[in-house]
């Protein structure tokens, strides 16, 4: 390998490098809410960025103690019920849409959620901020 190839690799690397350290891993879209003085689901489109695949394990509201869970509603002998779910998976440059009767974060405990900001946790540790509207959806 002459020190021309060799700089181009490392000319790679630190561009693929400078790219992840911009970008995050997922970008978020769509963000909304409806909040019921109990408890508050959020809606948003998770588009992962990423040539591999990303789950998000966890979600949590900065700065306020109280339980987030992720849930999916489902229906059950035609009732809808939501059921925990242990993580949400976005295949490499693909898009997993959080929605009103699907996916959703739910914040229990009374939590107003309007302008708080809500974080994902992802399955390589990394967290990923989504600032919350400052009123509920219509
Ligand atoms: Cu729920």
């Amino acid at each position: 390998m002459n020190v021309r190839v060799l700089a181009g690799v490392a000319f790679a690397l630190l561009v693929v490098a400078l790219y992840l350290y911009i970008n995050p891993p997922i970008s978020v879209s769509a963000v909304s809410y409806t909040y019921t003085g109990f408890s508050a689901g959020v809606f948003f489109k998770a588009r992962n960025l990423g040539l591999s695949e990303v789950c998000i394990v966890d979600a949590y509201i900065e700065g306020v103690k109280t339980v987030v869970e992720l849930h999916e509603t489902v229906k059950e002998g035609g009732v809808a019920k939501m059921v925990p779910v242990d993580k949400v998976c976005i295949p490499p440059l693909g898009t997993v849409e959080f929605r009103h009767g699907g996916l959703h974060v739910m914040i229990m405990g009374g939590i107003d959620p309007a302008g708080k900001t809500l974080v994902l946790v992802l399955d390589d540790g990394r967290e990923v901020k989504v600032e919350l509207p400052s009123k509920p959806r219509s």
